[in-house]
């Protein structure tokens, strides 16, 4: 039987089994109460979470990690690149960088966390561990700094100084005990304001806090069942899905390495795809164009919805006949859609 490696000697392995499951940044936080809980109480408190109301439902388990697993005493904190080369520049419509490829990053990172799960198991058989990625009542990136990997960026996001902040957290909450990481406590934003003054719709009420009700990333991704309103639809620009323009001006973002996984590589169908080939998707072309990506998950009502507003906002006239068929469509919020943009034009 193999000798029982000390907590030392296990957590420096662990930190090795991540790097070979392809994690670019790997780190330990103990399970504490996070700084953010009661920033995000407010938050939700203002309405900035918008329609997103489990996140309400949950507000006491983010307390502490104790209520996403009972007994964790430690946060192992992963991050994964997903930036690489832009698709085609002259693409008539934007989807955001994470979701150029061909697989959901939540299958992506969820598969890996669950071997490194596996890995405590063999280790440490008497200890519980659980992978969570995005949904669980964790505030994921409240724990990538405690855990030493970068800090809050005016745009919210989590930067690090090694990689940008193009990348996936994931987290494995474990009842060991282990070796951990310094928290992150520098703020290397300065007096740069890149990021609050490109959002088009206004969506940073002040820095570091971001109103999803205005965000075009929670418009075109979270809000499948009610129409966008009109002052808002303009700020959408040519985004169908999601929206980096907050992490395009980042200046940590000019050097992040464009060395994701092939999975975030741009599709070369979407390089092809036009904006007048979304309006006309049925469910069964639109699943054949998106099953396994995170466009999936949206659905085909709301990403034609937003292929719609993207033409009204283009003035695109060969969308015209497309948009006339679309008034009659089943779904109410695309008939809506497509009306507007008609009268847009
Ligand atoms: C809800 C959600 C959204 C919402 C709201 C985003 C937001 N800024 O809150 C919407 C749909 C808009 C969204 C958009 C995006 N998201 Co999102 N989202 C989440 C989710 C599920 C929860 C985030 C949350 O709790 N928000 C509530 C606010 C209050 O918390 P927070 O911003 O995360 O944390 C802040 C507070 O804790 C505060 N804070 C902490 N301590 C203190 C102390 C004081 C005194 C104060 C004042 C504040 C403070 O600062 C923190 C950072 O701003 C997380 C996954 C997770 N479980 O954490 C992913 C997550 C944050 N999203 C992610 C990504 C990639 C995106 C997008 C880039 C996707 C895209 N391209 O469209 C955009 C980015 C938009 C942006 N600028 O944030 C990544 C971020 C990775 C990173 N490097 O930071 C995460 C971690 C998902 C993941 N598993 O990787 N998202
Ligand atoms: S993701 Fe886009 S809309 Fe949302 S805050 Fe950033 S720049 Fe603004
Ligand atoms: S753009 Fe500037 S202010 Fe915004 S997150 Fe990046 S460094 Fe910070």
């Amino acid at each position: 039987m193999p000798e029982r490696m000390s907590d030392d000697q296990l957590s420096a392995a662990i930190r090795e089994q991540a790097t070979s499951l392809d994690f670019d940044l790997v780190r330990i936080a103990p399970a504490v109460s996070p700084t953010g809980f009661h920033p995000l109480l407010k938050w939700l408190d203002n309405g900035y979470a918008a329609d997103m109301d489990w996140m309400d439902r949950r507000r006491e388990a983010y307390r502490h990690p104790d209520g996403v697993m009972p007994g964790t005493h430690s946060v192992i904190v992963v991050a994964l690149n997903y930036s690489n080369e832009s698709p085609d520049p002259t693409a008539e419509f934007r989807i955001s960088r994470y979701a150029w490829g061909t697989s959901d990053y939540h299958t992506i990172i969820r598969k890996r966390l669950k071997s490194l799960c596996r890995f405590l198991r063999e280790q440490r058989p008497e200890a519980h561990s659980r992978a969570v990625v995005d949904t669980a009542p964790l505030l994921e990136r409240d724990f990538a700094r405690i855990a030493g990997i970068g800090w809050f960026g005016k745009n919210t996001m989590l930067i690090s100084r090694e990689i940008g902040s193009w990348f996936f957290l994931g987290a494995v909450l474990t009842e060991l005990t282990l070796d951990y990481d310094t928290s992150f406590e520098e703020d290397y934003c300065g007096t740069c304001t890149a990021c609050l003054d490109a959002c088009p719709t206004d969506a940073f009420p002040e820095p570091g806090v971001l109103d999803a009700n205005r965000c075009i990333s929670y418009l075109t991704i979270e809000r499948t069942d009610k129409p966008i309103s009109a002052t808002l639809r303009s700020g959408m620009q040519d985004w169908i899905f999601g929206c980096d323009i907050c992490q395009e001006v980042c200046p940590w973002n000019r050097f992040a390495p464009p060395d994701s996984l092939p999975e975030f590589h741009p599709r070369p169908d979407l390089r092809t795809t036009r904006l007048l080939d979304l309006l006309t998707l049925g469910e069964a072309e639109f699943e054949d164009l998106f099953a396994g990506t995170p466009l999936f998950r949206t659905g085909r009502e709301a990403i034609v919805r937003n292929a719609a507003i993207v033409a009204g906002n283009q003035q695109a006239s060969e969308c015209r006949a497309a948009l006339q068929r679309l008034t009659e469509d089943a779904s109410p919020l695309i008939r809506e859609a497509a009306s507007q943009a008609l009268q847009q034009m």
